[in-house]
C-alpha cells in the first residue's frame, strides 16, 4: 500500500522533529579512540561483576569485570577526584569486552558546543568538560560521560603498586591514560579518501585547536585535506596552550595517519617514558601519574585544577633555598625530593606556619633535575613538581 501523508501531518512532524533536529547541530557522538596493540591470552577472569564504583564526582559502572580489578578502578577514580573540580558527575562505562589488538578502546559519549555564552562558537567539547564548563547537566543525567571498553584477553596486573610482572599489563595505568582521552585528551581528526579532516562538518574539537606545526601554524588553519594528511606524514607535530607558544611538545604523528592514534597522544621517543599519553605501552612498564604536560592540556582545554595547582615551588630553578606555598587549610605537608633516577634524597615534614610557606634548602643538592613529591598530611593534595637545581 503505498504511503500517504496527508500535509497536516507533514507539518506536525516538522514542528515535533524541529527541536530534536536543533539540539542535534550542537550534539555529536564521539569516535573510539584506539590505545596501544597487545598480544591477547585469552584470560578468563575468575569472577565477572558489575558493580557502580563512586568517588566524589567520579562514578565507574563496570560491566563483566574481574572482580580483582575493583581497587585500581576505585584507587584511579580516587586520583581523578583530587586532579579537577566539576558541580556534575562524571560518569563512566567501563566494559571489559572484545577489542581485537588493542588494549582498549574509548570515547567521550557526545561532544557538545555551543552551550555557553563564555566558550568560543562552534568548537566541540567532549560532555565532561562540557558539564564542568557549564556548571549543570547537559546530556540526560542518567547517560555516561566516557566510555571505555577493556580488552578482556589480556594478562592484566590488578595492583595499584605498579609491580606488574614483565607478560602483564597495568591496569591502573591504563585507566588513568583512557579516562584522560574522556576528559578531552582527543583529537578529531579522522582519514577520509580526500585526506585528513578535523570533523565531518567543518567545526573543531577544543583540543585540536591546540595543535601546531614546528613553526607554530595551527593546523585547524589547513584548510585542504590531502595537504594536512601530507603535513602529519612529515611527523612535525606539536600540542601547545593557545595563548603561549613557549610550553609545547611534539605529539605523534606516524607517516601514515592512524584515525584515534595519531595527534591524540605524545610522540613515541624516548621522552614519553616520562608521560602518561604515550602512545604505546610495553608489558611490565607503569605510568601513575598525570604529569606536566598532559596537564598543560587538560589545563588548556579548561579543566582548571584542584588545591594541587595552590601548591608552588619558588624559585625553580635554584641553587640555595626553595620555598614551598600551599594553602594554609592543608596544614601539614609531607616532602620528599627524589634525583631524576627515583632514588629518595631528602624527606621532610613540613609545617605552613607562621608565614604560609616553608623553606627547603637545596644547596648541598648536586645540579641536575630532581622531582618534589608534596603530599598534605591528609592525603587530599599529591603534587609532583620537577625541580632544576644549579651551581
Ligand atoms: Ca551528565
Amino acid at each position: 500500500m503505498p504511503l500517504r501523508v496527508s500535509s497536516i501531518g507533514v507539518i506536525l512532524l516538522l514542528i515535533i522533529l524541529l527541536p530534536q533536529w536543533t539540539a542535534a547541530q550542537n550534539s555529536r557522538v564521539g569516535e573510539w579512540i584506539s590505545c596501544s596493540k597487545v598480544q591477547t591470552v585469552n584470560r578468563k577472569p575468575s569472577t565477572a561483576v558489575s558493580e557502580e564504583i563512586t568517588v566524589g564526582n567520579f562514578r565507574a559502572v563496570t560491566l563483566y569485570s574481574p572482580a580483582e580489578a575493583l581497587p585500581a578502578i576505585k584507587s584511579v577514580l580516587s586520583k581523578w577526584n583530587a586532579q579537577v573540580t566539576t558541580n556534575t558527575p562524571i560518569k563512566i562505562s567501563l566494559e571489559w569486552a572484545e577489542t581485537g589488538n588493542f588494549m582498549a578502546l574509548t570515547r567521550p559519549s557526545s561532544f557538545i558546543r555551543n552551550f555557553s555564552t563564555n566558550t568560543p562558537n562552534n568548537i566541540w567539547y567532549p560532555i565532561a568538560l562540557a558539564e564542568k564548563l557549564a556548571g549543570k547537566e547537559l546530556n540526560n543525567p542518567d547517560d555516561f560521560e566516557i566510555e571505555i571498553k577493556l580488552n578482556a584477553g589480556i594478562n592484566w596486573y590488578f595492583g595499584i603498586d605498579g609491580k606488574c610482572d614483565s607478560n602483564q599489563i597495568d591496569l591502573y595505568t591504563i585507566l588513568l591514560h583512557e579516562i584522560t582521552h574522556g576528559m578531552g585528551f582527543i583529537s578529531s581528526a579522522e582519514q577520509t579518501p580526500e585526506g585528513v579532516i578535523f570533523s565531518t562538518d567543518e567545526s573543531f574539537s577544543v583540543f585540536d585547536r591546540l595543535l601546531m606545526t614546528g613553526d607554530h601554524t595551527r593546523l585547524i588553519n589547513y584548510e585542504s585535506p590531502q595537504l594536512l594528511e601530507d603535513l602529519l606524514s612529515e611527523g612535525d607535530i606539536f600540542i601547545s596552550n593557545t595563548s603561549d607558544n613557549d610550553s609545547y611538545w611534539k605529539c605523534y604523528s606516524p607517516i601514515t595517519f592512524s584515525s584515534g592514534v595519531s595527534l591524540s597522544h605524545w610522540d613515541h621517543d624516548e621522552n614519553t617514558s616520562n608521560t602518561l599519553m604515550r602512545p604505546f605501552f610495553d608489558p611490565g612498564t607503569y605510568f601513575h601519574e598525570i604529569d606536566e604536560r598532559t596537564n598543560h592540556v587538560l589545563k588548556s582545554i579548561g579543566w582548571d585544577q584542584t588545591e594541587s595547582s595552590l601548591i608552588t615551588a619558588f624559585p625553580n630553578p635554584a641553587n640555595d633555598v626553595i620555598n614551598l606555598k600551599w594553602p594554609p587549610y592543608l596544614d601539614k605537608i609531607d616532602l620528599k625530593i627524589y634525583n631524576s633516577q627515583g632514588l629518595l634524597i631528602l624527606s621532610q615534614k613540613l609545617n605552613n606556619t607562621p608565614h604560609e610557606k616553608a623553606t627547603v634548602q637545596v644547596s648541598l643538592l648536586d645540579q641536575g633535575m630532581y622531582f618534589m613529591h608534596v603530599q598534605s598530611a591528609d592525603f587530599r593534595v599529591n603534587k609532583i613538581i620537577k625541580i632544576i637545581i644549579t651551581d
